[in-house]
Formats: C-alpha cells, sequence, structure tokens
C-alpha cells in the first residue's frame, strides 16, 4: 500500500518481493540477519511511533546493574509517552530489533560483548558473536525498519587532538549518510566540541539545539559556549523538519541537542574537571581507539563517586521523553 511506502521507505526496499507488512506478519522481519520483536514489527505494520535505542551503553557505557536498570528506564518512559522503544544489539550473531527484559539482562552481564560499529557489524554477525551497537551501528539497523527517531545519551564525535590521532567517531560519518534524527543531550566535553560541530557540518547533517536558545549542549552541561545555527522550540516543530528530511529524500541525519535539565546539571564543572583529569590519563596510558570512550567514561564515574552516572541517566530520561514526543508527532505528520 502507499501509505507504507511513503512511511517506511528503506523497509521497503529491503523487502521489495513482498509488501513489508506481508513480511512482518509471516516471517516476523527475520531473515537470518535481523531478529524482530513481535511488538515492533507490529508498530512498524500499524504506523505507531517507534524510537531506537542504543546498546553500547549498556556493553561499554555504564557499569552494572546501573546499566541495566537504566536500559529498563529508559524503555519505560518511551513507553509511558505512547512510543515503542527498539533497542538494538547483536545477540549470537543476529541484529536483534527490541529487547526483552531476559535478553537486556543477559547484555547487561555478558563478559565479552563487542563494541558494535558500522565496520564491525558483518565480521561480528559472521562470527556470532555478542556485542551493543553504537550510535553508528544502531542507525545502520533502525533505518533498514524505517525508524526516523534515535534516542541516546551522547554521540561520539572529533576527539581532542584528533589533528594528530585522526580519532573521529564513525557516528558522525553514519549522521552524515542516513536520515534519522538522533536525540542527544550534545557532545561531552572529552571530545572537541568546536571540531566535531565544523565536521557535522561538512558532513551536510542539520545540527539544531532544543529549546529556547541556539547554544549546543555540552552533556554535563547545558552550555558549550558553541552556538548552532537552529534551535527548535517544540516536538511539533522538530517533527515537521524530520519530515521535510524525509520527503526532500536527503539521506542524511539530523542531530538535536537537549540540554540536560537544570537540576540535574549543577555538578557539570566538577565532572568536567574529571573529564580534563582522565583525557589527560587515557594519553598517558596510551589507550587508542574505540577503547579511549570506555576508558574515559569509567576513570570519570570514579573520580565523581558515581555523580557523573546520576547525571548521565537523568539527562537520558529526559532526552527519551522529549526523543518519545519528537517521535509520535512524527507520526502524525506521516498517517
Ligand atoms: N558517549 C557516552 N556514552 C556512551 C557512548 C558515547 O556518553 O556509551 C558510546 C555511544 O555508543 C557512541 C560511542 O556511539 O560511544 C562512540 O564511540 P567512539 O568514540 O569510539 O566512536
Ligand atoms: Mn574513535
Amino acid at each position: 500500500p502507499s501509505f507504507i511506502k511513503s512511511a517506511f521507505p528503506a523497509a521497503v526496499t529491503l523487502f521489495k518481493k513482498n509488501s513489508i507488512v506481508t513480511h512482518l506478519k509471516k516471517r516476523n522481519l527475520s531473515n537470518g540477519v535481523f531478529c524482530v520483536h513481535s511488538e515492533i514489527s507490529e508498530a512498524i505494520s500499524v504506523g505507531k511511533p517507534v524510537v531506537a535505542l542504543e546498546s553500547t551503553i549498556i556493553t561499554h557505557g555504564m557499569p552494572y546493574p546501573h546499566n541495566l536498570r537504566t536500559a529498563l528506564l529508559v524503555e519505560s518512559v518511551v513507553r509511558e509517552n505512547h512510543c515503542v522503544p527498539a533497542t538494538i544489539a547483536v545477540l549470537h550473531g543476529k541484529i536483534h530489533i527490541g529487547l526483552t527484559e531476559t535478553q537486556l539482562e543477559t547484555l547487561s552481564t555478558y563478559d565479552n560483548c563487542v563494541k558494535v560499529s558500522r565496520r564491525d557489524l558483518s565480521l561480528v554477525l559472521s562470527k556470532g558473536l555478542m556485542g551493543g551497537t553504537t550510535v553508528s551501528g544502531t542507525m545502520v539497523a533502525a533505518h533498514k525498519f524505517g525508524i526516523h527517531v534515535f534516542v541516546t545519551g551522547g554521540i561520539g564525535g572529533v576527539h581532542r587532538g584528533a589533528e594528530s590521532t585522526m580519532d573521529i567517531s564513525a557516528d558522525l560519518i553514519e549522521l552524515g549518510r542516513t536520515p534519522m534524527a538522533v536525540v542527544s543531550a550534545g557532545i561531552k566535553s572529552i571530545l572537541d566540541i568546536g571540531k566535531t560541530l565544523e565536521y557535522l557540518e561538512t558532513e551536510g547533517v542539520t545540527v539544531a539545539a532544543y529549546g529556547k536558545n541556539k547554544e549546543f549542549p555540552a552533556f554535563f552541561t547545558p552550555n558549550s559556549g558553541y552556538t548552532v545555527p537552529y534551535n527548535l522550540k517544540t516536538p511539533q516543530e522538530a517533527a515537521k523538519m524530520i519530515e521535510r528530511n524525509l520527503s526532500l529524500g536527503l539521506n542524511s541525519g539530523m542531530l538535536i541537542g537537549v540540554p540536560i535539565p537544570k537540576q540535574d546539571s549543577d555538578l557539570g564543572e566538577l565532572i568536567d574537571a574529571a573529564i580534563q583529569q582522565s583525557v589527560e590519563e587515557a594519553q598517558k596510558n596510551g589507550i587508542v581507539g574505540k577503547e579511549v570512550t570506555p576508558f574515559i567514561l569509567e576513570r570519570v564515574n570514579e573520580l565523581t563517586e558515581g555523580k557523573s552516572l546520576d547525571a548521565n541517566i537523568a539527562l537520558i530520561r529526559n532526552n527519551a521523553k522529549v526523543g518519545s514526543h519528537i517521535a509520535y508527532e512524527l507520526s502524525k505528520l506521516m498517517k
């Protein structure tokens, strides 16, 4: 049907022999690569808003049991706001779209999870491994199912010193080539925020601040000192932007920066000092590549005695609320 075509062009392309609805019913959208939770396939087939959620935050971003609790909390916030959460992860070599509570628990305690970005996907699938998908890995999978809104805490970016290390997160390139709106609390000050915004501009990514002003948020604090060209004041404004991006067929993504709520940002400066120290320690210890972000996250949590973790959970919860409002409005526009 034409409605399905306009709402889920990617999924239709993927399964062009049959209609997506037939596939959803017949095979539960599982083709050996994917395993889709029935709640998600049902939501997709009736046009209910779905919000994608990443899983590196579970496998590499937070210690157990905080990782599991946060994952469940974020899902419940999405549900409270009338959307269906689709946490995406790799379990035994299959990409799961939507996890059961048992699967979330397994993932949160499993010792040998791979951090899976775009470049890791094929290998991890071929070897039957377990993995938490990063923003880039999650976007690849979510896009195949026509999911347009994705909520996370923070995305990767251009690392400080990238002019010599070339450490630039694959998340930025993915945003440049996947038409999806990523809702995050901006970019952590472990990264070079100015360079990250420059890189996103080069990639053609629409970047907007959510709220009254155009200052891009810096994860633990609402203020980064960098302004972006646009701000979105309401979920409706954000949804209209996403809808136009899809109608235009641009195939590039959007980043919406939601500032951490005021009451959760008092310790922002203390946390930033811990970040500074952790970045220096990472360099001294020769930590490189994909290990950098997890090392710093863990060290900052230690140095702030868990306070950075509390702030992290609070902001993700807020992002889930805002992202769900946006997804809900978008689903109305696409009916
Ligand atoms: N920032 C956080 N917590 C995280 C991550 C980023 O505050 O868990 C994860 C996300 O999954 C993101 C990834 O996509 O780290 C980026 O890793 P890298 O810098 O290696 O690209
Ligand atoms: Mn990197």
